[in-house]
């Protein structure tokens, strides 16, 4: 096409006179139409390729330089836009302006993410994840860089190298990938015995959670809220999720990890997609600096939290997640969060692990990104205005106009930055600072264990369990004998019961406590706890149950009964859930009427751990198909096993037969429940919207550990 024919033909942007439509249009970078995309410019048919041919240079060049380096930590993650709006001002403890005025919603975007895998690693590997809260507010971009767990491995930043070093992959093999159960990670944690408390949360369900969308989050470190006079007071961020705290099973983790690596990215896409927002809660602990000591925990120790019993969270305000990103690159990708990120009204503690993050990000990002500009990417932009005389660098993406670039100046009202006093702009809180320069660590960050007790006394049976099982499983992988006995005495100071449940299956000596006494690191010192106990450290029963976005599986085959389950399915979607048919192949399958019922997913393609609950219609030719087709049996036996509530209507609880055990139905009654969260239902006797309340009471708690001979159904 010619210039003239090309401008004629546009129609979307102007330049001078011409008009140009961009979209029909395949050009350069430099904005020149290319005539085809699919051959090089070669010296006759068969070649050779010419080096002129700019177009596939510049192709291939922009190709081999599109990876950047992955984070170093935290490089695979997810992200959503959304918004946070306060409930009430917090004018008395903060001169933040977004935590001024109920009425404004800031712009936030949020970056989730494991720790230790790969970028391209799966997402359900027990890790800890990142939780990390980029606020746009009308002072500037404030990051809170969190966490889905409260507490960190180490208390100092000058061992986070090491640390991580032994958690990645060993560096003769790389192995293994996005897994703390290896050599190296447990050799390092066993002489440090201050990550104790973080290898409790690590070990329980905490770090294999269900979904983003179902876990806390954490600023972990303890920060300070300032206020308008100049008055500060320390605060714990906390974020509760709207639809409650739940994770997966282990074995469920695992299998999910193959099937499908992106669960976590997927879920969060697609519940925005769907228009099924994510919420959170943000609360704060807030700690008047006079009564820190009173707490008898240092706050500046980023291995211990403060119990919920002991201050209470106030919620502060929620948080929608409501827009999925355009471009994953050029967002979740490119993102740069850093707890240095910080606005009027909020400051730091003298935290020694914070104190070293405010060097690390912007240094990481430096490389990561390549250059000293990477706030200037759309992700990164303030929204407010920014003035400053930072000039030059890789990327600079502002034509800064005029010939000055310092200030103090005369030639472009150089004094017209400066601020008036003490009264605005970022105003560091004053704080007195100890004379004495010396590389130490404060006697008061020596207790290692009354936390870790703390947590395990705080368990339910069932946690205890799990926490029992991880630990065996990451230590089991562990080739050194004296790295296992190592972890395994250390435990023992935790609690005895639970490091002889560990070091059972270990092939080690009994634990001994007494073993770590003049280890590099270990100081023989716990304090009392001044609580025995506290339930907000255990997943169990703490959140209001919502069971919306859950996924029910609905198992069909030919013959299925329609008529029983149809109003089921849609009192069930009625309620915020999502119901997929599983039949023995796509397309449609016939019910019992003669009626035709559209297949979302077979049995080839998808599995039991994908879905949170089970539903089994009637219709004996369905039930006598599945009963004789092996995937259907296993997926009702792995559902049972890993706690899923299962409803079966009339002969749809032929399937449930195949468990092992009497599952029948009571006669004369509509509804029986043989074992925790299993319902069987007769469809002629229930009435109205019985079966599907029935089922909805089963998936309030979400999981039934509890039910009869889950270990001795083979799966
Ligand atoms: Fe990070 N951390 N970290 N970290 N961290 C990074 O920053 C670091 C720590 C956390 O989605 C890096 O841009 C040091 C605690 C999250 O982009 C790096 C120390 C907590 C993310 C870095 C810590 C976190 C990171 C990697 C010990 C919870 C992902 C690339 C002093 C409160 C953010 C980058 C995202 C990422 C350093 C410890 C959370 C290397 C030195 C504690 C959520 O700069």
């Amino acid at each position: 096409m010619s210039t003239a024919r090309r401008k004629a033909s546009d129609k979307n942007i102007s330049i001078g006179n011409a008009k140009y439509e961009s979209i029909s249009l395949l050009t350069t970078q430099q904005g020149v139409q290319i005539p085809e995309n699919h051959n090089s410019l070669k010296a006759g048919p068969r070649g050779p390729t010419l080096m002129e041919d700019f177009i596939l240079r510049e192709k291939l060049s922009h190709f081999d330089h599109e990876r950047i380096p992955e984070r170093v930590v935290h490089a695979r993650g997810a992200s959503a836009h959304g918004f946070f709006k306060l409930y009430k001002p917090l004018s008395l403890y903060t001169s933040a302006d977004f935590l001024q005025d109920p009425a404004i919603e800031t712009p936030v975007f949020v970056r989730f993410s494991t720790a230790i895998g790969s970028r391209g690693s799966a997402d359900t590997v027990r890790d800890v994840r990142g939780f990390a809260v980029k606020f746009y507010t009308a002072q500037g971009n404030y990051d809170l860089v969190g966490n889905n767990m409260p507490v960190y491995f180490i208390q100092d930043a000058i061992k986070f190298p090491d640390l991580v070093h032994a958690l990645k992959p060993e560096p003769h093999q790389e192995l293994p990938q996005a897994s703390s159960a290896h050599d190296t990670f447990w050799d390092f944690v066993s002489l440090m015995p201050e990550s104790t408390h973080m290898l409790m949360w690590l070990m329980s369900d905490r770090a294999i959670p269900r979904s983003y969308r179902m876990m806390e989050g954490f600023g972990v470190h303890t920060f300070r809220l300032v206020n308008s006079h100049g008055q500060s007071c320390c605060v714990k961020f906390h974020w509760k999720p709207r639809l409650g705290l739940h994770s997966m099973a282990w074995d469920e983790a695992q299998k999910i990890a193959g099937q499908d690596p992106d669960f976590h990215r997927r879920d969060l896409w697609d519940a925005i997609e769907k228009g099924h927002f994510p919420e959170w809660e943000l609360g704060v602990q807030l700690i008047e600096e006079s009564k820190e000591a009173e707490l008898g925990i240092d706050l500046l120790d980023a291995t211990k939290l403060i119990p919920e019993e002991m201050v209470p969270i106030l919620p502060i305000g929620r948080m929608v997640l409501n827009r999925n990103p355009a471009n994953f690159f050029a967002e979740s990708e490119q993102v740069a969060f850093n707890p240095g990120n910080l606005v009027p009204g909020i400051d730091f503690s003298n935290d020694p692990l914070l104190q070293g993050r405010l060097f690390s990000y912007t240094d990481s990002q430096l490389s990561r990104l390549g250059g000293p500009n990477a706030q200037g990417l759309p992700i990164n932009r303030p929204i407010c205005p920014v003035h400053h005389f930072q000039r030059g660098g890789s990327h600079q993406y502002t034509s800064h106009k005029g010939r000055v670039s310092y200030e103090p100046n005369t030639l472009s009202a150089g004094t017209e930055f400066r601020v008036d006093g003490s009264a605005q702009g970022f105003q560091s809180s004053p704080d007195a600072v100890a004379p004495i320069k010396k590389r130490h660590q404060s006697p008061s960050f020596d207790d290692h264990f009354s936390q870790a007790t703390l947590f395990w006394n705080s368990q339910s049976q069932v946690e205890k369990d799990h926490i029992v099982a991880a630990f065996r499983f990451d230590l089991s992988n562990v080739e050194t004998t004296e790295i296992r006995q190592r972890m395994v005495d250390n435990l023992a100071h935790v609690d005895m019961k639970l490091a002889t449940r560990v070091g059972a299956q270990l092939g080690i000596h009994i634990p001994d406590p007494s073993a770590a006494a003049g280890r590099l690191g270990f100081r023989d010192y716990k304090k009392k706890s001044l609580l025995d106990e506290a339930p907000s450290l255990s997943m169990v029963g703490r959140y209001k149950p919502d069971i919306r976005t859950r996924k029910v599986a609905v198992l069909a085959a030919d013959g299925v009964d329609l008529t029983s389950v149809k109003r089921v399915i849609l009192e069930l979607t009625a309620v915020g859930l999502t119901c997929q048919v599983i039949g023995p192949h796509l397309g449609h399958i016939r019910t019992a009427s003669g009626r035709t019922l559209a297949v979302d997913l077979t049995f080839s393609n998808t599995s039991s751990v994908m879905f949170d609950a089970v539903l089994l219609p009637g219709g004996l030719g369905s039930a006598e198909q599945l009963c004789g087709l092996g995937k259907a049996v296993h997926f009702a036996l792995e559902a049972y096993k890993h706690g899923k509530p299962i409803c079966a209507i009339n002969e749809g609880a032929h399937l449930l037969s195949t468990l092992g055990f009497s599952m029948c139905p009571q006669k004369d009654s509509a509804l029986t429940v043989p074992t925790p969260g299993v319902v069987i239902v007769d469809s002629l006797k229930a009435i109205d919207g019985q079966i599907s309340q029935a089922f909805i009471a089963a998936m309030l708690p979400y999981r039934h550990w509890d039910r009869v001979n889950l270990d001795s159904v083979a799966v």
